[in-house]
């Protein structure tokens, strides 16, 4: 990049253009008259749901709770099609929005941020571009989202291959043709559960590599009636509300009643409603199923049975079933016709706990115990998350400290919102926050409007400059450690909250479980008290 290049200069940048930098440019520039720009590495809008376009992809939270809030009329004239949306029917929604509300102006997509430097002297962040181009502002907001680097594990051989591969969350964007080929898919977390059924309806044949056995409870997607809609259109107030004043931020309630407050009879008719009626509020069962791993054992050992009792093969159903941690310590997935996929002829599983990966070969994947021939290998192996998207801009704080360097033992910063040093500097559904145990529109949207509201007091008061502080930041660690001690969410050793996923990254656990609406009133009340935690100056 050559110095000469001449610098833009705004009030705010916002790096991505997914659910979040678009309703924060929408706020920001709209709301409070700001000169704003989103600096975004793709082509369009939509950051996950840009990128993630692998065959099966779609939403777990149901279509009428993954929206945007904020707008009645947005609200009243989206109609969704079924009861979980697609990745195109929500790359739709969001390019409905974006045009709805004219963002695309002030959008500058192919734009890879490479550096952000805080500059003291002039309290004004200088953000870099892969392009090479030089921007300028005084509020830096970041909204790369929880879930958007991708994890390729380092597997030997894996440039000798002589077939294709690829990652789903960097999905090519016309499709991949498995017609008649071997596909190894590596990974059944969310994302692999969801690739299973539909690849194996095409390929010739789908080796499954399993690290860890997953739960997983029917979606039952299907189109939404119009019945449905008009119950929506009539009581869309009630489920706005419902969203907000929720731990998780999804449109149903987690009931009131504890495992053990029912006998076993009652307690397996309740669980069998549950799976007929599918989803996510499986969980909601009952209230005490993520902080009594008793009670948790009841559900786990349900769903191990209908696991079972679905697959046809025992020593496929023995490995599938083989779940080490308790029911929704992982992200709990949903799906269609996952373990039913395993009775086709076509499909196998292979156990990486009794015959882990040693290489990649030119022809495929060799075990300990063999060598399996592939065409195509799928990586459904997740994302370096929440922390990921944040280290790689290179952000730089005052006195030139690097993010990466503040963080070394993993994520500190207040209310997932900011970290010392770095003053100006906005993440949104940063760790520390609720984030990813959120219905994710609902954290957004608190979240931006929280900043928004920050900036605009900032600005009445003629105050320039807003930065956390070492203490208020120990604070929230402690909080955020105490919220999850508190549940069996650490229990998952194997999970992407807490790190483990990639080799090397501290193990430190990393969304806020206190609950979306607990955590809404601290921000509120840090607000209202004159932005406590925080030094404001001019
Ligand atoms: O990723 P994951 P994901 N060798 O990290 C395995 C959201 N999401 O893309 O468990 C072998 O959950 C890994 O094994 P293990 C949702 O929040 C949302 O599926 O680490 N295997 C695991 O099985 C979700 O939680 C929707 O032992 C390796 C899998 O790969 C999040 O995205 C839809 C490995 C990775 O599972 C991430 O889900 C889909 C290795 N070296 C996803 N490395 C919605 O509906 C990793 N694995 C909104």
């Amino acid at each position: 990049m050559s110095n000469n290049t001449p610098v833009a200069s705004y009030d705010a940048l916002i790096i991505g253009a997914g659910f979040s930098g678009m309703y924060q440019l929408h706020s920001l520039r709209d709301r409070l008259g700001l000169k704003a720009l989103v600096l975004e590495a793709g082509s369009g809008v939509g950051g996950t749901w840009y990128w993630n376009r692998y065959p099966g992809a779609r939403c777990d939270s149901e279509s009428h709770s993954y929206n945007y809030t904020f707008s009645k009329e947005l609200l009243a004239e989206w109609r969704w099609s079924e009861r979980y949306p697609e990745q195109p029917e929500i790359l739709r929604y969001l390019n409905h929005v974006a045009d709805r509300f004219d963002l695309k102006r002030d959008i500058r997509f192919d734009t890879r941020v490479t550096g952000a430097r805080y500059d003291e002297a002039a309290n004004l962040w200088h953000v870099t571009t892969e392009t090479g181009e030089r921007y300028a502002a005084q509020y830096l907001i970041t909204a790369v989202g929880c879930l958007s680097t991708a994890n390729v594990p380092k597997i030997p051989g894996l440039e000798e291959f002589a077939g294709d591969w690829y990652h789903t969350g960097q999905w090519p964007h016309g499709g991949v043709d498995f017609t008649g080929k071997r596909v190894g898919q590596i990974g059944t977390g969310s994302t692999g559960i969801q690739a299973v059924p539909v690849i194996a309806a095409q390929a010739g044949h789908l080796t499954v590599f399993q690290r860890t056995a997953n739960y997983s409870v029917p979606a039952h997607n299907a189109p939404l009636t119009p019945e449905f809609q008009a119950w929506l259109d009539s009581n869309r107030e009630e489920v706005v509300q419902t969203m907000r004043s929720t731990p998780n931020g999804h449109p149903f309630t987690i009931s009131e009643r504890k495992v053990f407050d029912v006998d076993a009879e009652e307690r397996e008719r309740i669980y069998e409603a549950a799976w007929a009626k599918g989803g996510l509020q499986f969980r909601a069962s009952f209230q005490d199923l993520l902080v009594d791993k008793t009670a948790n054992d009841t559900a786990a050992d349900f769903i191990k049975r209908k696991i079972r009792s679905i697959v046809k093969d025992p020593r496929k159903a023995a490995i599938l079933s083989d779940i080490d941690h308790p029911y929704a310590a992982k992200r709990p997935p949903i799906d269609t016709h996952y373990f039913e996929a395993y009775n086709r002829d076509n499909v196998d599983i292979v156990n990486l706990r009794a015959e882990p990966i040693e290489r990649i070969t030119p022809n495929g994947i060799r075990t300990s115990a063999r060598d399996y021939p592939l065409d195509i290998i799928v990586f459904a192996t997740g994302f370096d998350a929440m922390t990921g998207p944040l280290l790689r801009l290179n952000i730089q704080g005052a006195g030139g400290r690097k993010l990466a360097e503040a963080w070394e033992a993993g994520p500190r910063n207040y209310l997932g919102l900011q970290v010392a040093g770095f003053p100006n500097l906005f993440t949104i559904t940063g760790p520390g926050s609720p984030s990813v145990l959120c219905n994710m529109p609902i954290a957004i949207e608190q979240h931006v409007e929280w900043i928004t509201d920050c900036i605009d007091a900032m600005r009445k008061r003629g105050l320039r400059r807003i930065e956390t502080t070492e203490a208020a930041m120990d604070g929230w660690v402690a909080e955020v450690n105490r919220a999850a001690d508190a549940t069996l969410l650490p229990q998952a050793k194997h999970s992407w909250y807490l790190g483990a996923n990639v080799p090397g990254k501290p193990r430190v656990f990393m969304p806020y479980a206190g609950g979306m609406a607990h955590y809404r009133r601290i921000c509120d009340q840090v607000a209202a008290k004159g932005y406590e935690g925080f030094v404001l100056s001019d």
